[in-house]
């Protein structure tokens, strides 16, 4: 393979797909070197060596796998290739987009299957490890990625610490002494990469922005995640309940009489890991209402989430939660928000909630069909959960969108049969949502509510929550 690769570095210099000089990065840093892997898609025969080669590295590592997904777009052809000519079957990650409840991935996937990633060009491996994610919240197994290209940054590194391996076809230090030894570059423009890939190191082993890295979600339990050092301690708290009382259900209790919701609350207490409210759609809320809310959770040992979307500026949702006929920081545990007004809504919630213990999730996703909330602002919406770890300890969404475990994610449109209510609510079975999507907690509403046997059908939907959360366990040990 050694003279296939000298061969491969230097046609990647003759077709400019590997160029030197000043290139600014996306990053704002100056970089010497610059590689541009797109322009293969024009030289039919590179893009079957690479392929080919690609394919061989995998080989070469013993890497056994049931079908291949390319990193979007540069890896899409070549992992096309690899598909059409070794006979494996492709996965494509849709980028764009996409509506809730729908797969993140086109293909025929099958829970438990290995795929193995396909990339150009790694340099901190975030690419790869978002890829990753993605197919491991639809139940893949992802322990190998094969990249033509490793620039030497850390991205490895990085990789092996969230357990994926990365087996690059050309290193960086292979492709300059080619390079340096064919003539064509030298020796000063060698040392000038190398002294750039020395000094923009983007992951040191164990941490990684200071901050000291998780192990993965899908090997911990809820009571070892509990037991994690950041973790929220209302989290923590849930955490532990939902170990105990064997239940990650969420009832969403959408009733409209005050007598009815604390009915629910009793009969259901023992079944449930917490209780949603909307407080508004009472017609008679009254202060009583909430004192014996908070009894009844205590009791049972539930927690009380009032999804009341907060989507104000910090000023006004600060007067929301704390004030108003509901005064609703006084009694719910969880409160839900909005990321669109930006991080003000967060820091006027924490104002009030964060001395009372309560905690935040944010909304990352909608159930509803058309929401606007594109793959952009979710991942706009894990940064700004990842800076509020004092308050905000998770998720509204439709599958796990972050790796941490300390943070919870919480799946509403939930029924035993997937389909839709006429009114732009789609649902998924509580399999789906913790057994392939990786997310934390159904919520059920009218799955429950509108059954004519409400404790026997809480007691299904705790046991298929539960049964889903132990299989991915098991799955993934
Ligand atoms: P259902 O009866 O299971 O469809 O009720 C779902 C509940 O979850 C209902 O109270 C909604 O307001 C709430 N919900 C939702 O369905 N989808 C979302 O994206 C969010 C909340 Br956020």
């Amino acid at each position: 393979m050694e003279d296939e690769v000298r061969a491969l570095v230097l046609e990647l210099f003759d077709v400019r797909a590997v160029k030197f000089g000043q290139f600014k990065l996306k990053s704002g840093l100056t970089s010497p070197v610059y590689f541009d892997l797109r322009v293969i898609v024009s030289y039919p025969q590179l893009l079957n060596q690479v392929s080919s080669l690609l394919y061989q590295c995998a080989a070469d590592a013993g890497v056994r796998y049931d079908c291949v997904c390319g990193v979007p777009y540069t890896a899409l052809p070549l992992a096309t290739i690899i598909c059409s000519t070794k006979n494996y079957p492709m996965l494509i990650r849709r980028k764009e987009a996409k509506d809730y409840g729908k797969y993140t991935c086109y293909g025929n996937i099958r829970p438990g299957d290995k795929c193995l990633i396909v990339e150009d060009v790694v340099t901190s491996g975030s690419s790869v490890l978002e890829t990753a994610q993605v197919l491991q919240a639809e139940g893949l197994k992802v322990t190998d990625a094969v990249v033509l290209l490793d620039r030497e940054q850390g991205g490895g590194a990085k990789l092996e610490d969230e357990g994926v391996t990365l087996h690059p076809v050309i290193s960086i230090s292979t492709l300059l002494s080619v390079l340096l030894s064919a003539g064509r570059i030298d020796q000063e423009m060698c040392s000038s990469v190398e002294r750039f890939v020395r000094e923009n190191q983007t992951f040191r082993a164990g941490q990684e922005n200071g901050s000291v890295v998780k192990r993965k979600c899908e090997e911990l339990s809820y009571s070892a995640r509990a037991a994690l050092p950041g973790a929220h301690p209302l989290a923590a708290r849930l955490l532990r309940l939902m170990e105990q009382k064997r239940s990650n259900l969420c009832v969403s209790a959408d009733v409209t009489a005050a007598a009815e919701l604390l009915e629910l609350a009793e009969l259901l207490g023992p079944l449930m890991c917490v209780l949603k409210t909307h407080v508004d759609v009472l017609q008679d809320f009254t202060p009583e209402l909430r004192d014996r809310l908070q009894e009844i959770a205590h009791k049972h040992d539930f927690l009380l989430f009032e999804d009341r979307k907060f989507a104000d500026i910090g000023n006004t949702v600060k007067h929301q939660y704390q004030g108003g006929v509901y005064q609703i920081s006084s009694w719910a545990h969880i409160v839900n928000a909005h990321a669109v007004p930006g991080p003000g809504v967060v820091e006027g919630l924490r104002a009030v909630g964060q001395s009372l213990g309560r905690g935040c999730l944010l909304i990352a996703q909608m159930s509803s069909q058309g929401s606007l909330a594109t793959a952009e602002y979710t991942q706009a919406v894990v940064k700004m959960a990842e800076s509020f770890p004092d308050f905000v300890f998770g998720f509204i969404s439709g599958s796990k969108i972050s790796s941490n475990p300390e943070l919870i994610h919480m799946t509403p449109g939930v029924q035993m049969q997937s389909g839709g209510d006429g009114l732009g609510q789609q649902y998924t079975t509580p399999d789906e949502v913790i057994g392939s999507k990786g997310s934390d907690i159904i919520i059920v509403g009218r799955g429950i509510i509108a059954s004519e046997d409400r404790l026997k059908a809480a007691e299904e939907y705790r046991k298929a929550g539960w049964e889903a959360h132990l299989n991915r366990l098991s799955a993934s040990s």
